[in-house]
C-alpha cells in the first residue's frame, strides 16, 4: 500500500524525532500526545533546533515553515489515527502500555493501516496481539537521535505479512533513512551486540583489566569511533544502558549477565562515570581482543540465527553507530582465522551461553573471508533491482563492486521470472561516484588495466544480459558511475542527479566506455567538452542532451523507475531482448547489415509460444499473459 499520512503516538525523545523525519520528507504527520503540554513540548523540540539551523544559515526559514505546517498536534486519538496509513507507537518502553496504545489505535485506524512500534527491547509479536490486524504491524526501531540517524531496524514478528515489511523498507528509504530487516529477537540485530560490547567493557574495569580512560582509548581506535563506552554511556544515560543489557540477560543467559560494575554505577552510585586521566598503551591490546571477542561471536551468531543478514549487520554498525567499519567487515580486514580465536576465547569462558556460530568455525579453519555482497538484488515480480550497496563510499566501484555486480546481473539475467533490470545506488546522495579512487591512486600500469578490464567486463556484461536494463540515477553520477549508465537501455535520473566524467582531473581518461558510448548517444563533439573540462552537468542538461529519457522528482523515481520497468515487463519478452538486441547491433552497423540481422531476429519471434499465442488472442478477442517462451 502506499503511505502517505503517518501517525505518531507519543511526542517525547523518539517520537518527536521519527515525526520531524517524515515531516522533513515531506509526509503529513499526526502527532498525539496525553496532555497539551506534552504535545507542545514535542513540537518545541522539533523546532527550536530546526530555526537555529535558519539562524546559522543552514536551512531557510520557509523549509522550516513548510515541515511545521507539515506536524499536525493532537490530544486525541481518533483524530491522529482515522486517515492514517500508517501508525507508528513511540510510548514509553512498558509492555502494558504499549499494548493499550495499539489497542486503542485499532478502533479508530482504517482497516488497511499499517501499525509499527518503536520498541528496542518488547516483543513486536506480543505487541501485534493488542491490535486487531497482527499481520500489518512491524518494528520499526529508529536509532537516537531519530532525526538524524539514518539508521532504522524493520522488525518482522511472527505474524507479519512480508509486504508490511516490504512497505516500511520502502517508506524508511522515502524519508532518507538506511533500514535494515530483522526477525524478532531479543536486540534485534544492533543492540544485541552492541548492549554486550558497553557490558564487556565495564566487565574489564571490574576485572582491573583496564581503567576507563585506557577502555575508551582502546575502543576508539579499534573501532574507529569518535566515543568510547564509557563516554558514550555518560552520554545516552548509564541506567539505560543496564536496562538493556537485563532484557538481553533474560533473553540469552549468562554471557549476557549485566557486568557486577554496572549494577553498582546505577543503583548505588547513581552517577555518571568518571572520565579523564591517562589511557595506558600497554593494554590496549588485551581490552581490544576482548571487546573483538565479543562483538565477532555475538554478530557471526545473530547472522547464523537469521536475525539478519552478515551485510545488514555491517550496515547497522557503520550507520547506526558509526564504526569505521562493521564486525564482518574486521573479521575479513584480521583474517576469520585470528577472529575466530578471539571468540573461542570468550566461548571458553561463558560456555553454551556464547555459542560460537559453525560459519565461524569453517570459515576460520580456512582463514577464508565472509561473503560480503555489495550489490544488493531485490526481486519484485518480473523486475529484479540491483542496488549498489556501499553508500560509505557514495557507491564508488571497487573489485569487489565489480565481481558482485556480475554475480548479480548473472542470477538476473538466468532467471526465467526476471523480465527486466532496474540499477540504481543505495542512499539518497549518489547513484555511484565514480570508480574507486583511493584504490586506484597507487596501481601499476598492469593493476589498472587488469582494473579497466574488469570494470569493462562487469559493465558489458550488464549491457549485453539480455534482458532490458533501467538505470534509477538517484544522486551523483561520476566517472564509472556514469559511464555504467550509458550502458544501460533507458536512463532516469532523478532532479537532485549530477553527471560528470572528473577522470582528466585526475590524470587519466574515462575507461569503463565513456570514451566510446558517450559519443554515440551525444555525438563526438559534445562528448568530447565533457570529457576534455571534467565540468558537471545537472539532470536537465544531460535530458537536453538526450542522456536521460526523463527527469523525475527525486522522492518519485523509484516509482516512476518501476512503473516503466513494469509496462516493459507486461510484453513479450523474447521479442523485447531481441528488439534490444536489433537496435544495439544496428547502431554498430551500416543499414543493410542492421536490416539483416533484424529479418533474423524478428523471424526468430514466430518460434514462440507468446507470437502464437498473443496473436491467436487477438484473433479470438481474449487476452495472452506472456509467457517468456
Ligand atoms: N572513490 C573512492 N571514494 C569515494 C569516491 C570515489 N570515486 N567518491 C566518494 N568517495 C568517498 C569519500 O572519499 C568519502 O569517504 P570518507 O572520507 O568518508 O572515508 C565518502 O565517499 C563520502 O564522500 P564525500 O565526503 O567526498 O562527499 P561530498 O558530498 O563532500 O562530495 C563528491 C561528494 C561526489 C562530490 C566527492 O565525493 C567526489 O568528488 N568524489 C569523487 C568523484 C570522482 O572524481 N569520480 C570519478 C572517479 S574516476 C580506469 C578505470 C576506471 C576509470 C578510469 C580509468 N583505468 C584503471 C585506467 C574510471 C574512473 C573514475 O570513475
Amino acid at each position: 500500500m502506499a503511505i502517505h499520512k503517518v501517525a505518531v503516538l507519543g511526542a517525547g525523545n523518539m517520537g518527536s524525532g521519527i515525526a520531524q523525519a517524515f515531516a522533513q520528507a515531506g509526509f503529513d504527520v499526526h502527532v498525539r500526545d496525553v496532555k497539551p503540554e506534552l504535545v507542545q513540548k514535542g513540537r518545541e523540540r522539533i523546532e527550536g533546533p530546526l530555526r537555529k539551523r535558519v539562524e546559522q544559515g543552514k536551512t531557510s526559514a520557509a523549509e522550516v515553515d513548510g515541515i511545521m505546517a507539515r506536524l499536525h498536534g493532537t490530544t486525541d486519538v481518533h483524530e491522529a489515527v482515522k486517515d492514517a496509513d500508517l501508525v507508528i507507537e513511540a510510548v514509553f518502553e512498558d509492555l502494558k502500555v504499549k499494548k493499550e496504545v495499539f489497542a486503542e489505535a485499532s478502533k479508530h485506524a482504517k482497516a488497511g493501516a499499517i501499525f509499527a512500534t518503536n520498541t528496542s527491547s518488547l516483543s513486536v509479536t506480543d505487541l501485534a496481539a493488542a491490535t486487531d490486524r497482527p499481520r500489518q504491524v512491524a518494528g520499526l526501531h529508529f536509532f537516537f537521535p531519530a532525526a538524524v540517524n539514518k539508521l532504522v531496524e524493520v522488525v518482522a514478528g511472527r505474524e507479519t505479512d512480508p509486504r508490511v515489511v516490504d512497505d516500511l523498507v520502502k517508506v524508511s528509504r522515502a524519508i532518507g533513512k538506511v533500514p535494515i530487516p530483522t526477525a524478532d529477537a531479543y536486540g534485534f540485530a544492533v543492540n544485541r551486540f552492541f548492549v554486550p560490547w558497553v557490558n564487556e567493557a565495564v566487565r574489564l574495569l571490574e576485572e582491573g583489566v583496564a581503567d576507563v580512560a585506557t577502555i575508551d582509548a582502546a575502543a576508539k581506535e579499534a573501532f574507529g569511533i569518535g566515543m568510547g563506552p564509557f563516554e558514550l554511556m555518560n552520554v545516552t544515560g548509564v541506567p539505560i544502558s543496564l536496562h538493556a543489557e537485563r532484557t538481553l540477560h533474560a533473553g540469552f543467559g549468562a554471557a549476557y549477565e549485566p557486568a557486577r560494575r554496572l549494577v553498582h554505577q546505577v543503583e548505588v552510585e547513581k552517577k555518571d562515570w568518571t572520565l579523564g586521566g591517562a589511557p595506558d598503551p600497554a593494554r590496549f591490546e588485551a581490552v581490544k581482543d576482548r571487546l573483538l571477542g565479543v562483538t565477532f561471536g555475538i554478530a557471526a551468531r545473530l547472522v547464523e540465527e537469521g536475525v539478519a543478514t552478515a551485510v545488514d549487520v555491517d550496515k547497522g554498525a557503520t550507520v547506526g553507530l558509526r564504526w569505521a567499519k562493521g564486525p564482518f567487515a574486521m573479521m575479513n580486514a584480521m583474517g576469520t582465522k585470528k577472529a575466530l580465536a578471539l571468540v573461542e576465547k570468550v566461548h571458553a569462558r561463558w560456555g553454551a551461553s556464547f555459542p560460537v556460530s559453525q560459519e565461524l568455525r569453517r570459515l576460520g579453519a580456512a582463514n577464508a573471508p565472509w561473503d560480503l555482497p555489495l550489490v544488493r538484488l531485490e526481486k519484485e515480480g518480473h523486475v529484479a533491482v540491483l542496488t549498489i550497496d556501499r553508500p560509505e563510499a557514495l557507491n564508488a566501484l571497487n573489485p569487489k563492486v565489480l565481481h558482485d555486480l556480475q554475480k548479480q546481473v548473472q542470477a538476473a539475467a538466468a532467471d526465467p521470472e526476471v523480465r527486466v533490470l532496474v540499477v540504481t545506488g543505495e542512499g539518497q546522495k549518489a547513484f555511484i561516484a565514480g570508480a574507486d579512487i583511493k584504490e586506484m591512486a597507487t596501481k601499476s600500469v598492469a593493476d589498472a588495466r587488469r582494473f579497466t578490464e574488469l570494470g569493462q567486463r562487469a559493465i558489458r556484461e550488464l549491457e549485453l544480459c539480455g534482458k532490458p536494463v533501467v538505470a534509477a540515477v538517484n544522486g551523483f553520477a561520476f566517472g564509472g558511475g556514469l559511464e555504467l549508465a550509458l550502458a544501460c537501455d533507458i536512463i532516469l535520473a532523478s532532479d537532485k542527479a549530477l553527471f560528470a566524467l572528473p577522470e582528466v582531473t585526475l590524470g587519466i581518461h574515462p575507461g569503463f566506455g565513456g570514451t566510446q558510448r558517450l559519443p554515440r548517444l551525444v555525438g563526438p563533439q559534445k562528448a568530447k567538452e565533457l570529457i576534455f573540462t571534467a565540468r558537471r552537468f545537472d539532470a536537465a542538461e544531460a535530458k537536453a542532451l538526450g542522456l536521460v529519457l526523463d527527469v523525475v522528482p527525486a522522492a518519485d523515481l523509484m516509482k516512476r523507475a518501476m512503473a516503466l520497468a513494469n509496462a516493459i515487463a507486461k510484453n513479450a519478452p523474447i521479442a523485447v531482448g531481441l528488439a534490444k538486441a536489433s537496435v544495439n547491433r544496428g547502431l554498430d552497423v551500416d543499414l543493410n547489415t542492421g536490416l539483416a540481422y533484424e529479418l533474423e531476429a524478428v523471424s526468430q519471434c514466430f518460434a514462440t509460444e507468446d507470437q502464437k499465442g498473443s496473436m491467436d488472442a487477438f484473433v479470438k478477442k481474449t487476452t495472452w499473459e506472456m509467457k517468456g517462451k
